[in-house]
């Protein structure tokens, strides 16, 4: 819905209605600015609203996958099950936009497509896709993390005489399977939720895989009315276990080492972890998991021969298991993967021996033959974290492209802000912490709402990140992703190393010190009144 047809200058533009654009439209409109808000969506939720193929779900916890802000919606709001489901995440995102008024700000079905600073104006001029043009002072980003989609770069799509559908440009309408002859390709975090949820469903199920994965069960069921009551009655204990865990989750860090640990008592704890699922495995163990190869290499070799013990054929548990360590590449969630390999209608294509080299009339053709099928599901994934930032015209000072900003890969401050780019602030934005995303949401939307009211307090009409800043968290950012084991996403084609596009800059998109460091970084930046950005009363200020 648009109400500002009549007037379209506004203070704030901000693209994107999931979680963190929904509560930075909230937070500016209440400090009193005027906003526009757009979503390409037809609908409010983000990733939520895109990625509808059967089997999504969350692999954040349901008490923490949401806001903290509003105790009253806390008491009144609860999810039904561990790790909510695609439909249930959106109706909720839905809630918060009826319930915080927040519609009227939306334009929806509209791409922003271009976003550029005019320093006679000092204003961030704004093109859509549907020929609408308008300025605002502030422009402020929530595009989400997997908001780009990518395809296999193999010919002969638009020859292929079934149904293809990609896991995050599902349609509304169901998609039947019963059947079918069914291709999946891709084995991140959407394909094994698709291909565990549509297995029984399938005729014939065919799953091509680049790189396996560490899949661990979810450890999803129904979460009690008891679990809600106890949630409710300790919300600050909760929200204070979030604020301190480096990924958002509710629990205590464990200080335990698993190279000290006796072979025994640690195979009992994966095994205990295992079961309650998730990233139980990697969190609620060992604390040097993510530090230690060596530590790292007792979990994989334990789920090795997991996988060898639920797989009955040999080679195929061999082609399902991973070679790079755990947490090199973002760890999915799914029940019942493994076992689908067990069904004698599913078949593992392993791509790296046998590469597709296009699609044919009746199905997918790789270096060793065709596969015939019904319904092609690309679950390939995204251009993640800067896909949809250069997929847009975003130009700064001086004509300044953010494309040649990132051409090495992200440059920017704590992930709020890029030098060159004034007034413009991210949400969840490139270099920002990967962790469960509605905590870092809500204090990201607050950190930037707590600026702008120090700007008008203070007189300051621009602010933007010092390139110096930039540089040193750019620095600080690739030294902690080193120290982990997501120095070994590049091998792993990780996304989060743009390492899953041919020709994307090699970089760390994401910040791996945690939820907790960088919201104490954020907080100490704005205690010490923004040291880190330049703040100038008149765009010639700007060095
Ligand atoms: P992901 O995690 O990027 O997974 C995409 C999968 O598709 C992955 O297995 C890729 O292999 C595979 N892929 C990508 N391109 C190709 C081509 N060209 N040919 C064959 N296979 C390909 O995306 P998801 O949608 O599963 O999950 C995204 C995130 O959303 C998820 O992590 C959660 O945070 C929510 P690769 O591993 O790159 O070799």
């Amino acid at each position: 819905m648009d109400n500002f047809s009549a007037a379209p200058d506004v203070d704030a533009v901000v693209i994107g209605a999931g979680f963190s654009g929904l509560y930075a439209t909230k937070r500016l409109r209440d400090i009193g600015l005027a906003v526009r808000a757009f979503d390409a969506a037809d609908g409010v939720g983000g990733v939520w609203t895109w990625n509808r193929y059967p089997g999504a779900r969350t692999d954040s916890l349901h008490e923490t996958y949401c806001f903290t802000f509003d105790k009253d919606l806390v008491n009144e709001w609860s999810y039904t099950e561990i790790h909510p489901g695609q439909a249930e995440v959106l109706e909720y995102l839905n809630l918060i936009a009826d319930r915080f008024d927040l519609r009227r700000h939306y334009t929806l079905t509209t791409t922003v497509t271009s976003a550029v600073f005019d320093e006679a104006t000092g204003l961030w001029n704004f093109l859509t896709d549907k020929g609408e043009s308008l300025t605002a002072k502030y422009f402020v980003t929530g595009l989400g993390l997997v908001s780009a989609p990518i395809l296999p770069n193999v010919p002969g799509l638009e020859e292929f005489e079934g149904e293809v559908y990609h896991t995050s440009r599902w349609p509304e309408t169901p998609v039947e399977f019963d059947g079918k002859r069914v291709a999946v390709i891709g084995t991140g975090s959407s394909g094994v939720q698709f291909v565990s949820t549509v297995v029984d469903q399938a005729r014939e199920l065919t799953v091509f895989q680049r790189t396996p994965n560490w899949v661990a069960p979810t450890g999803n069921r129904p979460v009690t009315a008891q679990e809600i009551e106890e949630i409710r009655a300790n919300h600050d204990e909760v929200c204070r276990l979030v604020r301190n865990h480096p990924a958002g989750w509710p629990w205590e860090m464990v200080d335990r080492k698993c190279v000290e640990t006796p072979a025994e008592v640690r195979e009992a704890m994966f095994e205990e972890a295992w079961e309650e699922g998730g990233f139980a495995l990697l969190y609620k163990t060992f604390s040097d998991l993510s530090t230690d190869k060596a530590a790292n290499d007792i979990v994989c070799a334990w789920m090795a021969k997991k996988i060898a013990s639920i797989v009955e054929d040999p080679e195929i548990a061999k082609k399902l298991t991973p070679t790079h360590p755990y947490g090199a590449k973002r760890p999915p969630a799914a029940d019942g993967y493994y076992q689908a390999f067990n069904k004698s209608h599913v078949r593992l294509v392993d791509i790296k021996e046998e590469p597709i080299t296009g699609f044919t009339k009746k199905g997918i053709r790789t270096s060793q033959g065709e596969f015939e099928v019904d319904v092609i599901v690309m679950a390939t994934g995204f251009d993640a974290i800067t896909g949809a930032f250069t997929r847009m015209d975003i130009r700064g000072v001086g004509g300044k492209e953010l494309n040649d900003h990132w051409s090495e890969g992200p440059l920017t401050y704590l992930g709020l802000g890029v030098a060159g780019f004034p007034n413009m602030f991210m949400v969840a934005g490139p270099q920002s912490p990967f962790a469960n995303l509605p905590p870092g949401a809500q204090e990201q939307g607050n950190w930037i709402a707590d600026l702008i009211v120090h700007m008008r307090e203070n007189g300051i009409e621009f602010v933007q990140p010092t390139e110096q800043a930039e540089i040193e968290w750019t620095k600080h950012l690739t030294e902690v992703a080193e120290s982990l084991m997501t120095r070994y996403g590049l091998e792993a084609n990780s996304w989060f190393a743009g390492a899953n596009i041919e020709g994307k800059p090699r970089a760390f998109n994401v910040y791996f010190g945690g939820h907790a460091a960088h919201t104490d970084l954020c907080a100490a930046e704005a205690a010490e009144g923004y040291p880190h950005f330049e703040k100038v009363a008149k765009v010639a200020e700007l060095a």
